[in-house]
C-alpha cells in the first residue's frame, strides 16, 4: 500500500519518510509604523527593526527543525518600491538558509508585486520566485520525496481575476504543494479581495496542502487537506493583536500532515480588559493594571499593552479625570522598563459603551425627553403613523388586530422600559 521510495524499515518499524517545511506569509519587511512616532524613540526603534527580526526568527525555526524548504506566500515587502535596506536584509536571512541546503519558495503579493518602481537586488541561488501566471516547480529532497510547488507573483498591485482557475496539479510528484496570495470569497474583511477563491474550488485541485497569504489573522480555513493563513509575523498596529508567527509542517503522502505554531513576533500587541468595582480607588485601580501588565509579560517576547476599563461609570470624577488628562497612562509607563523583555501600556481606554449608557440614564434631560417622547406618542394619529409599517407589511399585516387604547398604553410601557434596560446592560 506504501510508494516503496518513501518507507524504509528500522528495526522492524515502518518508517514514512516524508518532507518538512515552512509555511509563512505577510512579512511586510520594513514597514514604517506610520502614526506611532509619539511611542519613546527606543520603542519606535525597535517597532521599526520588528519586521526584520520577526523574519530572522523564522529562518532560525526552518534551520533549527532542519526543513526542506521554507514557503514565503505573498508581501514579503511592505512597499512597492522595496527599499534597498529591506532586499538586503531579506539578502542576508535567505543566504543563511543557502549555508544550510535550503530552498526558498517565494511568491509577490499585492504589497510587493513586480510592477513595482525597484533596482533589484540579486538574491541567492536557493531562491526560487514564482512568475506572473500559476506554474509548478519540481523538487527532491534529500530522502527522495518529490514535491510539486506551484504558485504566481501579482504583476501589479490588483488582481482582482480568479487566479484559482489557473492552477493545475500536475502528475509526476508525492506531494503537492500550493500557494496563493488572496482572499476568501465573501470573507475579505479589511483586506482587499484579490485573487479571490472558495474552499471548495481548492478542494477540487486535489492539493495535498495549500499555504495561503494575504490574511493578517491566522486561520485553519480547512484541515484534511489543510487550506492555512499563517497570518503575518510580526503585527503592525493595534487591529494586529496577539500570536504571530508561522507555521512549520510536517508530511508525509500517506498520513495526514503535522503542524506547528512557532511564534515569531519580537513585539506582540495586546489588550487587556479589567472590570471595575463600585466605588473603585486610585490605588486599587493602579495596582490591578500593573498587576494585568504583568501577567502579559512573556520570556521572548515584549508587548505593547491597551488597558481597557470596562464599567468606567464607576470611576469617581477625581479618578476619571486623571485618566483623562494622561497623568494615569504616566504613571503605568513609569512602571515599565524598556530594556530586555517589556510590557509597555501604550494606551488606557474607557469603555466608552457602558459610559455612556449609564451617563444617559443618570442624565435627567435625557429622562425626560423620554418621558415626553412617550407622552406624545400618547396622540393616536402619532402612534399609527409610527408602527404604519407593521400594518403595511405584506405579511406580517395578515397576522395583526388593530390596538386598542389599554394595549397601546402597555406597548409604550414596556418600550420605555426596554430603551432603559438596554442602555444600562451595554457592557
Ligand atoms: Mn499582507
Amino acid at each position: 500500500m506504501y510508494n516503496d521510495k518513501n518507507v524504509h524499515s528500522l528495526g522492524g518499524v515502518i518508517v514514512l519518510e516524508g518532507i518538512r517545511f515552512i509555511h509563512t506569509a505577510d512579512l511586510h519587511l520594513d514597514s514604517p509604523f506610520l502614526g506611532l512616532g509619539h511611542l519613546p524613540e527606543k520603542l519606535f526603534k525597535r517597532l521599526q527593526e520588528s519586521t526584520f527580526s520577526a523574519f530572522e526568527r523564522v529562518v532560525d525555526a526552518a534551520i533549527e527543525k532542519n526543513v526542506d524548504f521554507i514557503l514565503v506566500a505573498g508581501d514579503l515587502f511592505d512597499g512597492e518600491d522595496r527599499s534597498i535596506k529591506a532586499q538586503a536584509r531579506l539578502r542576508r536571512q535567505l543566504q543563511r538558509l543557502k549555508e544550510k541546503d535550503i530552498i526558498a519558495f517565494i511568491t509577490h503579493g499585492n504589497h510587493d508585486h513586480m510592477a513595482g518602481d525597484w533596482i533589484k537586488l540579486d538574491m541567492p541561488e536557493n531562491v526560487y520566485v514564482f512568475g506572473e501566471q500559476p506554474d509548478a516547480y519540481h523538487f527532491t529532497a534529500k530522502n527522495g520525496v518529490t514535491v510539486h510547488v506551484y504558485g504566481f507573483s501579482y504583476p501589479e498591485r490588483h488582481v482582482f481575476a480568479r487566479k484559482i482557475e489557473e492552477f493545475e496539479k500536475k502528475p509526476g510528484a508525492d506531494l503537492n504543494i500550493a500557494m496563493l496570495h488572496g482572499s476568501e470569497e465573501g470573507q475579505a474583511g479589511a483586506h482587499q479581495p484579490y485573487a479571490p477563491f472558495t474552499v471548495h474550488e481548492l478542494l477540487q485541485k486535489e492539493m495535498d496542502y495549500w499555504a495561503l497569504g494575504h490574511i493578517h489573522k491566522k486561520r485553519i480555513l480547512h484541515s484534511d487537506p489543510y487550506i492555512i493563513y499563517p497570518g503575518n509575523t510580526q503585527g503592525r498596529h493595534r487591529k494586529e493583536e496577539g500570536e504571530k508567527g508561522c507555521y512549520f509542517v510536517s508530511m508525509t503522502k500517506e498520513v495526514r500532515a503535522e503542524l506547528e505554531f512557532i511564534e515569531t513576533a519580537d513585539i506582540r500587541w495586546e489588550s487587556v480588559q479589567i472590570h471595575l468595582e463600585d466605588d473603585i480607588e486610585l490605588t486599587e485601580l493602579y495596582t490591578s493594571c500593573v498587576s494585568a501588565m504583568e501577567s502579559l509579560g512573556n520570556k521572548n517576547q515584549s508587548v505593547l499593552c491597551r488597558i481597557r476599563l470596562a464599567n468606567s461609570h464607576r470611576l469617581s470624577s477625581k479618578v476619571l479625570k486623571i485618566i483623562e488628562n494622561g497623568e494615569f497612562i504616566e504613571m503605568l509607563q513609569d512602571e515599565a522598563f524598556l530594556e530586555g523583555e517589556f510590557v509597555w501600556p501604550y494606551r488606557v481606554e474607557l469603555d466608552q459603551a457602558s459610559n455612556d449608557g449609564h451617563r444617559l440614564i443618570s442624565d435627567g434631560a435625557f429622562l425626560n425627553m423620554l418621558d415626553s417622547a412617550v407622552q406624545d406618542m400618547q396622540d393616536k394619529s402619532l402612534f399609527d403613523e409610527a408602527i404604519s409599517g407593521l400594518y403595511t407589511h405584506t405579511y406580517a399585516s395578515r397576522y395583526l388586530d388593530s390596538l386598542d387604547e389599554r394595549e397601546r398604553e402597555q406597548l409604550l410601557l414596556s418600550a420605555k422600559k426596554l430603551v432603559l434596560s438596554r442602555l444600562s446592560e451595554i457592557d
